[in-house]
């Protein structure tokens, strides 16, 4: 185990998946083929091009530069340096990544990479992907790998980003690849998602111990906004599946009861004897991911029993957000941030410093820039200022949370919605790839600088600034 720095970290994160494109340089993966589903991708959109970074990397860097973080969070595309999900790496694969690591050292920016954010090698699906125990070997070779590569100047990583998305977005609910929809598999995902986590961190721990390691979690606060019983019944069940089945088996203390009600049926025969403590290897830090809170109100009738997302959630229906939601029909909750910061500091402290991972939103920016060249998205400044508020407010209760990555640095691909949904502080023009930045990051860019921690910056001036 390593001790973290206690100075606050600000970054900015992406996903390969979302901004590399290259699709010729890498194996075909799940996200490929769920694209290629009529009607699986709103805007019929794909991972082939997307923001182009595998080669304008570079630029991408001094954008960050410029802005003045210490920190990126990137992730490997597994079926780029390991096309097949096994076997031998690609030296092209990795020497990109290898490139971009430089390339954000000499700039002064902290590299923290994720192993997994959702792109599985198709041929690893076929046998039957997280919902099969086939995959958790591959997963701790795979990681070994990327590490032995990079690990020399990459010291913080990341097993899986966002697992319960990998699992009941993926199996579950089928709005994203594989797009299989069983309460089964997506129960099964979950728990191959946690056990190949915990049996990579022991693994790079061996071949690395002074690097530190970590899982990234989305985690929300559930509320009822009616007074139904239905409502206030589902809200517990809604917290474990979505929460605690992940928090508590990482703390140690096994699938948390009322979670097992509902998937007990479903592992039978998944776990075995030994999985629970691998899964509860001791983590350096942890991850959280915060957009919003869940609000669910009771529903007209009645969903069939594994015709939801995830179980439990048959007699309620996300409310309607209201007034300000963000362009993803989420609503603005940055008092819920809080309340997850207090609530891992309260019950979770085991799992070390939090590092908030990703929050931002996305918003139907004008693309025309005002008279100084920035992009003006005053919807993306408040959402991110609120939220540094509640942030500051956590820290200021003794949350120990010592870092934040704004989400994301570019425009991007948003999975099922495609390239149609904007999370970035750089407006990408998807057709020239020209990169504008956003008033969010001029004023992300100005409260680094306030902080104090920031890292100095070169003059050089970022695209459009
Ligand atoms: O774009 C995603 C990201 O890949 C994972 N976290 C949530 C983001 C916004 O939906």
């Amino acid at each position: 185990m390593v001790t973290l720095p206690t100075t606050f970290t600000w970054g900015a994160a992406t996903a390969a998946f979302q901004i590399e494109g290259d699709r010729a340089g890498r194996g075909e993966t799940t996200w490929d083929a769920f694209c290629r589903v009529p009607g699986a991708v709103q805007d019929g959109t794909d991972g082939d091009v997307t923001c182009d970074h595998v080669n304008r990397y570079r630029e991408d860097v001094r954008i960050m530069r410029d802005l003045g973080v210490g920190a990126y969070r990137f992730s490997v595309a597994w079926a780029r340096v390991q096309p097949t999900g096994r076997g031998d790496f690609s030296a092209e694969g990795l020497g990109f990544y290898d490139r971009l690591v430089d390339e954000l050292l000499g700039a002064g920016i902290e590299p923290w990479l994720t192993l997994y954010h959702w792109d599985l090698p198709v041929e690893l699906q076929l046998q039957g992907g997280w919902a099969s125990r086939r995959v958790v070997d591959p997963f701790v070779e795979y990681a070994l790998g990327v590490q032995e590569a990079l690990g020399d100047r990459v010291k913080r990583w990341a097993t899986h980003n966002e697992p319960w998305c990998a699992a009941w977005l993926g199996y579950g609910g089928g709005i994203h690849a594989p797009g299989i929809r069983d309460h089964a598999l997506a129960t099964r995902a979950t728990h191959h998602l946690l056990l190949s986590h915990g049996r990579a961190v022991a693994a790079m721990r061996e071949q690395d111990a002074d690097a530190a390691y970590g899982i990234v979690l989305n985690l929300d606060n559930v509320r009822a906004t009616d007074d139904e019983a239905v409502t206030r019944a589902a809200l517990p069940a809604y917290d474990a599946v979505r929460n605690r089945v992940w928090l508590d088996a990482l703390a140690g203390r096994g699938y948390p009861a009322d979670a097992l009600d509902l998937l007990a049926p479903h592992l039978d025969g998944a776990t075995v004897v030994g999985d629970m403590e691998q899964i509860a290897t001791p983590v350096d830090f942890l991850g959280l991911n915060y957009y919003n809170d869940e609000r669910l109100e009771a529903a007209d009738g009645q969903v069939p029993v594994g015709d939801t997302v995830q179980p439990g959630m048959e007699r309620v229906r996300t409310a309607d957000p209201g007034a300000g939601a963000t362009a993803m029909d989420w609503p603005v909750t940055p008092e819920g941030f809080t309340d997850v910061l207090r609530r891992l500091q309260a019950e979770y402290a085991e799992l070390g410093p939090v590092y908030v991972t990703e929050n931002g939103s996305a918003w139907d920016d004008d693309p025309t820039p005002s008279a100084d060249g920035v992009i003006e998205d005053p919807d993306r400044v408040a959402y991110l200022q609120d939220h540094l508020r509640a942030l500051e407010q956590a820290r200021a209760e003794g949350v120990d949370v010592r870092g934040y990555f704004a989400w994301s640095l570019l425009d991007n691909f948003e999975w099922a919605l495609g390239l149609s949904k904007r999370f970035g502080l750089v407006r990408v023009d998807f057709e020239t790839q020209e990169r504008t930045v956003k008033r969010s990051w001029h004023a992300y860019r100005e409260h680094i600088a306030a902080s104090g921690t920031a890292r100095a910056a070169e003059p050089e001036a970022a695209a459009g600034a």
